[in-house]
């Protein structure tokens, strides 16, 4: 086997974790003796075992003189708030002859700091085998860690001619259930999705992982005048206390009590211009609370806000063929008046899922990267 194919193999196991390790990154570590693979390890969830230790505590035979590869650099720190030893004096002290990493991790106590450990104790340290695909498997813990926000994905299902929905608010179903699969996949791997109060009106949607198996993200509203019905899915179903509405400081304390004997979570943030929930402020929380990654999924207001004050960082359109006409746009005004001034996605991927066309896409990937993006240069402008 090739470097590649550990590294391949130890993003594989990383990806075991998918869903339930945040606020941590998925890591997945791989120990290579006389050409084959004696330990594997992931990386379960917060507080347990690291990567790293899982496959060395799995190994079958001696480590010793063996090479590990691993998706993330090792920790190296010991902060109040750590909850394992660091990585790296394991991996000294069980003798490993060499590792091979694919980014150092950007998290502000490590960065650089478990490379420079490893080497100090005569170990090489390799960087940038799969460099990109470990960065797009992390890319929320990657923006979550160096700035406090949680990663912002954008998910839409739009008719040819951008629409999200009917004049009369019908929107059920434009993407068909392949995939509306899809979308429970992310939400099973994403912290939480968000709505705008129009699209609660209009669908009284669940939010919660049916399609596929998984866990039940947070469930975010934005809700000015606590106006939601009280026998709506998200305040009254058994999973009302993981859903969160943002509201103003003026909103009406009777409806905010009610609800929160509920269980549901009520937070009054400023407004903004237009006098909704400042979005700002809306992410500033979410992270405060250790939500590192949202979908957003409707209606087009909240889209447009999204995309007007740049707060996002990834696209998914499903476009399905069909033209409906006057209706709901998927995005409104953003002030454009020349084509050079539009959004113009980065790192685009386009696949087909039966007739329908999937297109992901990036706003800013050396915004979203931060220090992962400045040293390494395969990342496209
Ligand atoms: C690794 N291997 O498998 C993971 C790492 O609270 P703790 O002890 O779980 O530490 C969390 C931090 O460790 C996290 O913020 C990130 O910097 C790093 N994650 N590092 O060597 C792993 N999950
Ligand atoms: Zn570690």
């Amino acid at each position: 086997m090739y470097h590649e194919e550990y590294m391949a193999r130890a993003l594989t196991l990383a990806e075991k974790g998918s869903g339930y390790t945040s606020p941590n990154p998925m890591v997945g570590a791989v120990i290579v003796k006389n050409g084959r693979i004696i330990g594997e390890g992931y990386h379960p969830r917060p507080g347990e075992k690291h990567a790293e230790v899982m496959a060395i505590e799995n190994a079958s035979e001696s480590i010793e003189g063996a090479e590990m590869y691993c998706n993330l650099e090792p920790c190296s720190h010991d902060t109040p708030e750590k909850r394992t030893p660091p990585c790296t004096l394991r991996v000294i002290r069980e003798n490993i002859k060499k590792v091979h990493i694919a980014t150092i991790d950007p998290n502000p106590h490590v960065s650089g700091h478990g490379v420079n450990v490893l080497q100090s104790a005569g170990i090489p340290v390799e960087t940038g085998l799969m460099a990109e695909e470990a960065m797009h498997l992390n890319e929320a813990y990657f923006k979550y860690i160096q700035t406090g926000l949680p990663f912002v994905h954008l998910k839409m299902a739009i008719s040819l001619d951008g629409r999200i929905a009917t004049s009369s608010s019908d929107s059920k179903w434009i993407s068909d259930s392949a995939a509306r699969k899809i979308v429970h996949e992310l939400r099973h791997r994403y912290d939480a999705v968000l709505v705008g109060f129009n699209t609660v009106k209009a669908d009284n949607p669940q939010l919660t992982v049916r399609l596929v198996d998984g866990r039940h993200p947070y469930r975010i509203v934005l809700d000015k005048n606590l106006s939601i019905p009280t026998h709506y899915s998200l305040v009254s179903d058994e999973f009302a206390e993981k859903t969160i509405i943002f509201t103003l400081p003026t909103a009406d304390k009777e409806k905010k009590a009610r609800l929160e004997s509920r269980g549901v979570i009520v937070e009054a943030v400023q407004g903004d211009h237009n006098g909704h929930p400042d979005l700002t402020a809306v992410l500033k929380e979410l992270g405060r609370r250790g939500i590192t990654s949202l979908v957003v999924e409707g209606g087009g207001r909240v889209y447009t806000e999204f995309i007007n004050q740049q707060l996002f960082d990834k696209v998914s359109m499903f476009f399905a063929p069909i033209i409906i006409g006057r209706g709901i746009e998927a995005v409104g005004d953003l002030g454009v008046t020349s084509i050079a001034d539009a959004i113009r996605l980065q790192n685009t991927n386009y696949q087909t899922i039966n007739d329908q066309i999937w297109v992901q896409g990036y706003r800013n990937l050396h915004e979203t990267f931060g220090i992962l993006a400045r040293e390494d240069a395969c990342l496209q402008d």
